[in-house]
């Protein structure tokens, strides 16, 4: 019997991979094999943009068919004071700077009230490290959005590992105590912001005060543990080498083989464990340290998230982030892998800080028309992955 993926192979296009430089990965990959360092080594060198895309796309059919997840969502950023300095970061400020903020209680609570009767399903929350905050009011903040967004309706996806080991320094608590009081607290999900690259040589160049990278992933193997899923980043397009992005998705990966512990990846249950999704964000440059560099291309853009899906074989969700790289490429990111455009984003100040010109926020109608453009079918979802409405073609 023919399936649906085989009638969607292209034996031309594998004839011609055959005599190209995605060769030695290719009976792999279509055997949906795991990919090693060399591998994907070749991965990264291959300027064949055709083939990767190729080759992601089956992967992504293979799990999602053409199932396309999004969520109408919120980001909140409750402050842009923070105590680092990171040299690809727009966003952060000094305590008096002129156009410096912090929200309280009360202001996070109205957001929170806002979002309710707005009808998100997932909230984002991340900020700067505030140098005068206490441990209370990271799990504090939570507990004022729980409030009004009630567990099981709205997912609450936040901090990052940067913050939750700034919380266990601060408290002296190890981190599953941390971990233990922001779930108590109403936290679902944690952020995967901060990861940037994990290799130290980078690391102390663009963000040498924060959380090393075997910190990072300290941090999400214990929230694993606790069974509190998580999302990884990896930002690209900056001072990093080929190899430094590879070693990043393999660590990810290794930690993500963790929390598995051997069971199989079902794509289409909700996600309970691990990482759900891997979102590689792409470098603004604008108003930062970095300003002098490029910044990724399109293309750059596109290989990033098709090396993802081929090398995270066991990360249910790639994600486009829309945010950076604009609602076009995304919506072409969907023959590179990815499953998942994030959400409708009410607003966002990060990318933002650092000259990103998308917009703010898309309506939900325009996600959907740019996924069903795609040849796709939209699923809209919540934090958890679990769909909240279905479109004809994805049931
Ligand atoms: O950690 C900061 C990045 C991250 C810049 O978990 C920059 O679902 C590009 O983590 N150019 C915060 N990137 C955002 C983030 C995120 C976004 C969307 C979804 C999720 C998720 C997480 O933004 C930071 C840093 O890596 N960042 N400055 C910049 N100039």
């Amino acid at each position: 019997m023919t399936t649906l993926l085989d009638a969607r192979r292209d034996l031309a296009l594998e004839a011609r991979l055959r005599a190209g430089d995605l060769a030695p990965v290719l009976d792999k990959a279509l055997a949906g094999e795991r990919l090693d360092r060399r591998d994907a080594l070749a991965l990264e060198a291959t300027r064949d943009l055709r083939g990767l895309a190729y080759l992601a796309n089956l992967r992504r059919e293979r799990l999602h068919g053409d199932r396309t997840y999004y969520v109408r969502d919120h980001h909140l950023n409750p402050t842009n004071v923070c105590r680092h300095a990171c040299t690809f970061c727009a966003f952060a400020r000094t305590r008096r700077a002129a156009d410096a903020y912090t929200m309280d209680l009360a202001q996070v609570e109205d957001e929170a009230a806002r979002m309710a009767a707005l009808g998100v399903r997932e909230i984002h929350v991340v900020g700067g490290v505030h140098p005068d905050w206490g441990y209370d009011v990271y799990v504090d903040v939570v507990r004022a959005l729980r409030r009004h967004l009630p567990r099981g309706e709205v997912g609450i996806k936040a901090w990052t590992a940067v913050e939750v080991d700034h919380m266990a320094a601060l408290s002296g608590l190890p981190l599953e105590r941390v971990l233990t009081d922001l779930v108590e607290a109403g936290l679902d999900h944690l952020a995967g912001g901060g990861a940037e690259i994990f290799a130290p040589e980078v690391r102390r160049r663009i963000c040498a005060s924060k959380a090393d990278g075997a910190r990072w992933l300290e941090v999400h193997r214990t929230a694993h543990a606790l069974g509190l899923p998580s999302n990884a980043t990896m930002l690209y397009g900056h001072i990093e080498a080929p190899e430094h992005r590879i070693d990043h998705l393999l660590a990810l990966r290794a930690v993500q083989d963790e929390a598995l512990a051997g069971d199989a990846l079902d794509p289409l249950a909700p996600v309970e464990k691990g990482f759900s999704s891997f979102i590689p964000l792409k470098f603004h440059p604008a108003n930062t340290r970095l300003s002098h560099l490029p910044g990724p291309s399109l293309h750059d853009d596109l290989r990033a998230l098709a090396i993802a899906r081929l090398l995270l074989d066991n990360v249910p969700h790639i994600k486009a982030y829309w945010i950076m790289i604009g609602p076009d490429a995304a919506q072409l990111s969907l023959s590179f892998g990815v499953d998942d455009l994030n959400g409708t984003v009410l607003r966002e100040r990060i990318t933002h800080a650092a000259g990103a010109t998308t917009d703010e926020g898309l309506s939900k109608e325009r996600i959907v028309r740019l996924i069903r453009e795609a040849g796709r079918a939209p699923v809209e979802r919540d934090g958890r992955y679990a769909p909240v409405s279905v479109s004809e073609a994805a049931a």
